[in-house]
């Protein structure tokens, strides 16, 4: 029977999904939805907490799956929210972020996405797009998108229609695909 993914994107997170469906979509690589909770250990490294993720939704999932792990990191606050950048979107929010920054507002959004199959193990992509934090959230996308201005840009990823072109998540999805397709030939 022919297969109908070639992986399995692992998270609670349907916008994440979307996007990375989007994008992978096309690059030819079919991508089904597992909705799950991942396992997510304390860590400042995006990279550490990756890892395990991937384990986990492998132990969840059994088949080639990957994860993503994100932070927005603001210059003036030293990194914060970083590897919390989900819980603090859920407490505080744009707004409490929005009374955090001040004249500083340099910003970088990172992604990792991590890739498990029986074969290969875990591997990590990482990429990074950097920004800064607009003065107010403007425009109607989830999470962090209505006050996170690329650089180069004037608006934010909330109103910008080429965001799946761009983003964190674009650039570590493109070094993934490029590793997956090569992988399969
Ligand atoms: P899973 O771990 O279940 O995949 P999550 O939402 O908890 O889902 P992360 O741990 O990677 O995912 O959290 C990163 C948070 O950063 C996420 O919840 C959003 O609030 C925010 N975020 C990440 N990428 C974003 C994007 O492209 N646009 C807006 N906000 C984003």
């Amino acid at each position: 029977m022919q297969q109908l993914y070639d992986v399995f994107f692992a998270s609670s997170n349907r916008h994440k999904y979307t996007e990375a469906k989007k994008i992978l979509g096309n690059f030819g690589i079919r991508v089904g939805f597992f909705q799950c909770n991942l396992e997510e250990i304390q860590s400042n490294s995006l990279n550490k907490i990756a890892l395990k993720k991937v384990q986990n939704a492998f132990v969840q999932c059994k088949k080639p799956v990957i994860i993503e792990d994100d932070g927005i990191f603001i210059e003036s606050l030293k990194g914060f929210p970083g590897p919390f950048s989900s819980f603090v979107f859920k407490t505080i929010g744009n707004n409490g972020i929005l009374k955090l920054v001040s004249n500083n507002r340099k910003a970088v959004f990172q992604s990792v996405i991590g890739y498990h199959d029986k074969h290969n193990g875990s591997i990590l992509f990482k990429a990074s797009l950097e920004g800064k934090i607009s003065k107010l959230s403007k425009g109607k996308g989830w999470g962090y998108d209505p006050i996170f201005i690329p650089t180069g840009k004037k608006k934010t990823f909330a109103e910008l229609i080429e965001k799946n072109t761009i983003s964190h998540r674009y650039k570590a999805l493109k070094k993934f695909s490029s590793w997956f397709l090569r992988m399969q030939e």
